[in-house]
């Protein structure tokens, strides 16, 4: 069989089935990759998200023997909403990233990849193929780097030349020696903006992420949000566009040639005040759909009471007090707390004091006391 060929046909049949780009790499060992995640590991630099298993990760024999090559699939989403709702003074508003508008991505890479591989199935025998977005072992990033689909920038993303940085990733290993496309040249030169950026100094340096600093993935804890982080995440309920955002490849860049990937501007830049007592069943009608609801409604209220703070919103007062009163959540009653503390004056110190009295929990307590200090203060 003429693989060659064969690669011809699944570009042009990936264009029928809405796939923006695909490149084909070499199923070889990720060397560099290896080495750059054990020094991350070292470093304490790893969000916690990804695989364990460094030589899964970069071994793809591993994950399906006699591996041969990665077909690397990107799809491009909006970077603007059309109707965007403002965030006024009466009724301020949250932001889900562009990662996170319209159908979660999984499932639309997903759908992608399994056309794929059907075609690819029906066209060779004895063909074997296993697929992957973001959850599986493989660095994406990587193989559409040595795929061809875009370089790495300082601000870790894969850029591509048609639709910057703003594009999901996924692959398919095969067992078919497909001829490999080559890596495209770095564009990035002496430009740093992203690093000069980055609100929390999360990139350590050009393409090197300290991804406990960083607010996407701060976003997502389910803890207490460190103090000195609190300020920093503004009104952002799940991830952070500011790398992408300020990256002069990404000018004029916005495509919406997905409508799945369209957001719902009501539910990608949500009102903040209702979701402090969304039930669960509202949560998942509303946002089960998308990527930003995968950790559960908990740090995406935490975060909405952060970005109530952070706007000094006072006619949330009165759902903070009771979320601080009455939330079973410690979580949430220790950030209402503080938020109280954020936004309040002395009129509603005595609120705090009440809840200190019977509060059990300690880093609960220890929130209440930030939040007296502060209206005292
Ligand atoms: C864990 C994870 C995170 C973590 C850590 C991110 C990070 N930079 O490592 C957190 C939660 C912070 C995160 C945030 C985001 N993520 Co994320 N994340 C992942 C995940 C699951 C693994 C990434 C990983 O292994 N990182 C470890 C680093 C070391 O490796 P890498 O970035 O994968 O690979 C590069 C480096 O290794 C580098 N490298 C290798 N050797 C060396 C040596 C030197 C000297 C240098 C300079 C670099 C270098 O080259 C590789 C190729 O670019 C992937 C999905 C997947 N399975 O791959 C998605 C993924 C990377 N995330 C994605 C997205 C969209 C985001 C966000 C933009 C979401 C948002 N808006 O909030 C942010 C961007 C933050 C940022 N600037 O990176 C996309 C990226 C698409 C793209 N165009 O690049 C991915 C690929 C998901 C997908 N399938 O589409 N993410
Ligand atoms: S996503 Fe935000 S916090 Fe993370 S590196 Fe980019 S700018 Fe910094
Ligand atoms: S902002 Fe500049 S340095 Fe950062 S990724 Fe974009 S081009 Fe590269």
């Amino acid at each position: 069989m003429d693989f060659a060929v064969l690669k011809q046909e699944i570009i042009e049949y990936s264009k029928q089935i809405g796939i923006d780009k695909i490149g084909f790499a070499s199923a070889d060992v990720f060397e560099t990759l290896k080495e750059r995640l054990i020094v991350q590991q070292q470093l304490g630099y790893q969000s916690g998200f990804e695989e364990p298993d460094i030589e899964k990760r970069t071994n793809p024999e591993l994950l399906l023997p006699k591996a041969k090559s990665i077909i690397s699939i990107a799809l491009a989403y909006p970077s603007k909403m059309k109707n965007a709702p403002r965030s006024t003074k009466k009724e301020r508003r949250g932001l889900f990233c562009r990662a996170s508008w319209g159908t979660d991505y999984h499932v639309i890479l997903k759908d992608r990849l399994k056309k794929l591989e059907r075609f690819i199935l029906e066209k060779v025998d004895g063909a074997q193929v296993k697929s992957m977005v973001d959850t599986g072992e493989l660095s994406d990033r990587a193989v559409a780097e040595r795929a061809g689909i875009g370089w790495s920038g300082k601000n870790c993303m894969i850029i591509t030349p048609e639709f910057g940085s703003y594009v999901y990733l996924g692959e398919m290993i095969t067992n078919i020696p497909f001829p490999p496309d080559s890596p495209i040249e770095d564009r990035c030169g002496s430009c740093n903006i992203c690093v000069d950026s980055c609100p929390t100094g999360a990139l350590v340096q050009g393409g090197q992420l300290d991804s406990k600093k960083c607010i996407a993935f701060l976003t997502q804890t389910k803890g207490f949000l460190p103090d000195e982080y609190r300020g920093k995440i503004g009104n952002r309920l799940y991830g952070c566009d500011t790398c992408q955002l300020v990256c002069p490849e990404n000018k004029g860049k916005d495509f919406h040639i997905h409508s799945e990937m369209e957001p719902d501007p009501e539910i990608a830049k949500p009102k903040l005040k209702p979701l402090l007592h969304i039930s669960n069943r509202e949560f998942k009608e509303k946002f089960g759909h998308i990527a930003g609801s995968w950790r559960g409604k908990k740090p995406i209220q935490r975060n909405a009471i952060i970005a109530l703070a952070h706007y000094k919103d006072r006619t949330a007062l009165p759902d903070l007090i009771k979320l601080m009163h009455e939330d079973s959540r410690p979580i949430i009653r220790g950030t209402a707390a503080w938020a109280i503390g954020r936004i309040g004056d002395q009129s509603v110190l005595f609120e705090l004091e009440k809840a200190l009295e019977k509060e059990q929990d300690e880093e609960v307590k220890n929130e209440i006391v930030k939040g007296i200090e502060m209206l005292k203060a």
